[in-house]
């Protein structure tokens, strides 16, 4: 209520012509913004027509790695590239600190992208053309697509993830044909063999030590060890696998440092119980606990073991 009441019957009295003449005018501009508001999604190419289900981080990972495994033709930079048939179904997801896995796309061909992260909040945001996506874990977004320009694409992180963010860049390249792949150096990718189902069921007790390590890689590879993990001998954020199995190395537990000699069981419980046993030198940023299953467990080591 104001101070001053207004005078009796002021709602019956007849507004001024100028101020009736100002509210049909403001009447049809709202009118006109609140139509705009629909055909700005049909025909301002901005805002996508978004469908979203409900998914969690370890279902969502699981459909990636499955995706992955069905559908790589090879790495780029430690990353699984995908070229998915047109029209069908692509996975991507966000994690600290990468997008897997890279897209080989067709020009002016329809996708459907199915968007998520496996941990935190990421930013899904496509350069050069400029696209930004709000990335959470537990919603898979679902993105219509259709590339209409052949190149190179980044998938730049833009929400602060974490220490590895600056490096979190992923890739969709955007082919007009196969020659194309050639440009990108695609074309001897070589897809990896079939030896890599890692499933629980799965029996792997005659594997050779080959087999194991080559699907190993692809645990390495699938599960983003990579993203802090080298096989060079450079320690990033965690220390190299070259030449770590039988190694010695020194860790800390508790207070108490020692030196262990690294093995089957202290590979296992680096990745079960990573706050455990800490290797000296790499206190400053903490392995998170990383799901393997037992066949997982098994190939990773075969494959940190291969790596003298
Ligand atoms: C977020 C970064 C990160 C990811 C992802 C990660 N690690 Fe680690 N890892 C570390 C750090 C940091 C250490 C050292 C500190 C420690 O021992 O916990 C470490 C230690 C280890 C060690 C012990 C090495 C040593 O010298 O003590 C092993 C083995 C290992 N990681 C395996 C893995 C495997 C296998 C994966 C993937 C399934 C993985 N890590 C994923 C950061 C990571
Ligand atoms: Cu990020």
């Amino acid at each position: 209520m104001s101070l001053i009441a207004p005078s009796e019957g002021w709602f019956k009295k007849r507004v001024a012509k100028d101020e009736r003449m100002w509210i049909i005018i403001s009447f049809f501009v709202c009118i006109f913004l609140f139509a705009w508001m629909v055909l700005w999604h049909v025909f301002g190419k901005q805002n996508p027509s978004s469908t979203t289900y409900k998914t969690n981080p370890i279902e969502f990972a699981q459909l990636h790695d499955e995706y992955v495994k069905r559908n790589m033709i090879g790495m780029d930079n430690g990353i699984p590239v995908v070229k998915p048939e047109p029209g069908s179904d692509v996975v991507l997801m966000g994690q600290m600190w990468r997008w897997s896995p890279v897209l080989v796309l067709k020009k002016d061909e329809w996708y459907t992208l199915h968007i998520s992260s496996k941990d935190l909040l990421h930013g899904f945001s496509l350069q050069p053309s400029n696209m930004n996506f709000q990335v959470y874990p537990d919603y898979d977004y679902v993105l219509k697509f259709k590339p209409t320009a052949a190149g190179e694409n980044k998938i730049i992180c833009n929400e602060y993830c974490g220490i590895g963010h600056h490096g979190m860049i992923g890739k969709i390249v955007v082919i007009e044909d196969d020659a194309d792949m050639a440009k990108y150096g695609y074309d001897k990718m070589k897809a990896p063999a079939k030896t890599t189902a890692t499933n629980t069921s799965e029996d792997i007790s005659n594997w050779t030590e080959e087999q194991l390590a080559s699907a190993g890689e692809m645990v390495y590879n699938l599960k983003g060890c990579n993203a802090c993990h080298k096989t060079d001998g450079t320690s990033e954020i965690g220390p190299s696998f070259k030449g770590l199995y039988g190694s010695k190395i020194k860790v800390n537990e508790g207070k108490v440092v020692s030196e262990i000699t690294v093995d089957d069981a202290y590979v296992a419980s680096s990745i079960l119980e990573p706050q455990k046993q800490i290797a000296v030198g790499f206190e400053k940023i903490p392995m998170t606990k990383i799901e393997l299953n037992p066949n997982e467990m098994k190939q990773v080591t075969s494959y940190i073991k291969s790596l003298r």
